[in-house]
C-alpha cells in the first residue's frame, strides 16, 4: 500500500468561470459579451444549439452550491468575474447588482471557511469591447486596467489570490487562428497581436494591483501543455519546440520573467508576424510579473516534423512549423477524446522548478469530460465515475512526486465543481464533482468522485 500525504495547508477545492456557470445572461444589469452575441447570431455552432443564458444558474444557486462545496470538502474555490456583468459597457458605469452578487458570492465563501481564488477574465470579452476590436485594440488594454483596479477596490478586501486571465493563449487560438471562439478570425498576425495585448494587459492589471497596495498576490493562470516530439531526431525536436514557443512559452515566459523568448521574437520577426509595440511596454513587462501561476493540465500535445511543406502561397499559420503526431497507443479518454498522460502533470512542475525560478504555483485546473455520463448512474441515482476518480488519483501521484522533489505547488483544483456549460460544446462534455440535472430545475447530485475528493481534501491525500 503506497501513501500519498499532502502538505497541511495545501489547497484543495475546485474551479469554475462565470459564463459557464451563473446563466441570468440578460438580467439584472448584466451586459452581452462575445458569448452572448455570438449565440444569437449562430446558436447552430452550439451543441444541441444550448446557450450560455442556460449556464448552470449559480447566480440563483450560489447559496446551495457554497455549501456543497464545503461539505465537498473545499478550502479553496476559483470563480471568475463576468467583466460584462460588472461593467455592462466594458468600461464606465458599475452594475450595482453586480458588485452586490460578488459580494455576497465572496461572503458565502469566506463564512463557509472556503478562500476565493478570484480570476478577472475567463475568455468572456464584453461585447462593448469586442466592436472595437477586443484584444487587437490596445485601448481595451487600458479598459481591461481599469476594470481591473475597480475589481480590487471593491473586492480587494475579501480576496487574497487574484488572477488576471484565465487560459490566454486560447482566445488567441480559438479566436484568431482556428474559428472556435468569436469573432471567428483567421490570421496569424491579428493573433500575435491579440496574444501581445492580452500579455500587456496581464501585466497591466498586475501594475494596478501593486498601486493599490494590495496585500494579497496576485497571477495568471496558463494552460501549460507540454510539448513530446514523436522521436529524438533533430527534426522532431525542432518541431516540439516551436509549438511549445508558440503555445507555452509565449505567455509563460512573460508572465514569470518579464520578457517573452528572444527565440520567438525571432522567429516572428523572420515571418514578419511582429506585433505593433510601444517602447514603455518591455518596463511594465519585466516590472509586473506574476507573484502566483495557475497551471491548467489536461493532456499533453505530440509533435513531428513536417512531412510535407505548406504549398508556398497558403496563408502562414504556426502548423507551417510542426505536425500534429498521434503516437501509437497513447491513452485515451474514451468518453471525450482527449488524451490521458498523468506524467505531463509532473514534467510541467519540474519545468517550473528547473526553468522558472520555482515559482509559486498550484494545479488550477485538471480533469476529465464524459459525454452522455447519465449512463454511469446507479440504482440510487448517483454517477459513478470511478473513471474520473482514477484520473485525479493517477495525476495526484505525480503532483506528490514533484511535490517531494522540491516543486512549489501548493495546490490542485479540479475542472469542475458542478457540470457546467462549455464554449460551443455546451453541456456535451461533464466534468464536475456534481452533477446538474438540466431537465428536473437545474438539480445538483454528488457524484461518487464528490465524495471520493472530500475524503482526500479532508485526509490531506489517500492511500492505493
Ligand atoms: C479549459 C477551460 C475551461 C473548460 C475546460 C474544459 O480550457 O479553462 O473553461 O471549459 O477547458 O474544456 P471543454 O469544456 O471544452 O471540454
Amino acid at each position: 500500500m503506497s501513501q500519498y500525504t499532502f502538505p497541511n495547508d495545501f489547497w484543495w477545492g475546485s474551479a469554475a468561470s462565470a459564463t459557464q456557470t451563473e446563466g441570468a445572461a440578460a438580467i439584472d444589469g448584466k451586459g452581452k459579451n462575445i458569448w452572448d452575441y455570438w449565440y444569437e447570431q449562430e446558436p447552430n455552432r452550439f451543441f444541441q444549439q444550448v446557450g450560455p443564458s442556460e449556464a448552470s444558474r449559480f447566480y440563483e444557486a450560489y447559496q446551495t452550491d457554497i455549501a456543497l462545496m464545503k461539505k465537498l470538502g473545499h478550502n479553496s474555490f476559483r470563480m471568475s468575474i463576468s467583466w460584462s456583468r460588472l461593467m455592462p459597457n466594458g468600461t464606465g458605469e458599475v452594475n450595482p447588482a453586480a458588485v452586490n452578487f460578488y459580494h455576497h458570492v465572496l461572503d458565502e465563501l469566506i463564512n463557509a471557511g472556503i478562500e476565493p481564488f478570484v480570476n478577472l477574465y475567463h475568455f468572456d470579452m464584453p461585447l462593448a469591447m469586442q466592436q472595437i476590436g477586443g484584444w487587437e485594440n490596445r485601448d481595451v488594454v487600458e479598459a481591461f486596467q481599469a476594470y481591473a483596479r475597480t475589481c480590487f477596490q471593491l473586492f480587494g478586501p475579501k480576496v487574497s489570490k487574484w488572477f488576471t486571465q484565465n487560459e490566454p493563449i486560447v482566445p488567441v487560438e480559438a479566436g484568431y487562428l482556428y474559428d472556435m471562439h468569436y469573432p471567428n478570425v483567421v490570421d496569424f498576425k491579428r493573433a500575435v497581436q491579440v496574444g501581445y495585448h492580452s500579455a500587456l494587459a496581464s501585466a497591466k492589471a498586475i501594475q494596478a494591483y501593486k498601486e493599490e497596495r494590495q496585500q494579497g498576490k496576485i497571477g495568471i493562470i496558463l494552460n501549460v501543455t507540454p510539448s513530446y516530439p514523436r522521436s529524438s531526431h533533430a527534426a522532431d525536436v525542432k518541431a516540439a519546440k516551436i509549438a511549445d514557443l508558440f503555445f507555452n512559452r509565449s505567455f509563460l515566459d512573460v508572465s514569470v520573467k518579464g520578457e517573452f523568448p528572444k527565440e520567438l521574437i525571432q522567429l516572428l520577426e523572420k515571418h514578419d508576424l511582429l506585433p505593433v509595440t510601444q517602447t514603455e511596454d518591455r518596463v511594465i513587462f519585466s516590472n509586473y510579473t506574476i507573484d502566483l501561476l495557475g497551471v491548467n493540465y489536461y493532456q499533453p500535445r505530440r509533435v513531428k516534423a513536417k512531412e510535407y511543406a505548406a504549398h508556398p502561397d497558403a496563408p502562414i499559420m504556426p502548423e507551417h512549423f510542426f505536425d500534429a503526431y498521434d503516437m501509437p497507443g497513447r491513452k485515451m479518454n474514451p468518453y471525450r477524446g482527449w488524451e490521458i498522460y498523468e506524467k505531463g502533470i509532473y514534467d510541467i512542475l519540474i519545468n517550473l522548478k528547473d526553468n522558472y525560478n520555482n515559482v509559486e504555483c498550484f494545479i488550477s485546473e485538471n480533469g476529465m469530460g464524459v459525454e452522455n455520463e447519465q449512463r454511469f448512474k446507479d440504482d440510487s441515482g448517483i454517477i459513478q465515475d470511478d473513471y474520473r476518480i482514477d484520473f485525479y488519483k493517477d495525476h495526484l501521484k505525480w503532483v506528490h512526486k514533484a511535490l517531494e522533489e522540491g516543486a512549489n505547488v501548493k495546490g490542485y483544483h479540479v475542472w469542475t465543481f458542478m457540470d457546467n456549460w462549455s464554449w460551443m460544446n455546451a453541456y456535451k462534455n461533464r466534468y464536475g464533482l456534481v452533477s446538474v440535472d438540466l431537465n428536473n430545475n437545474a438539480k445538483r447530485s454528488i457524484k461518487k468522485s464528490g465524495y471520493w475528493f472530500k475524503d482526500v481534501a479532508t485526509n490531506n491525500g489517500f492511500f492505493t
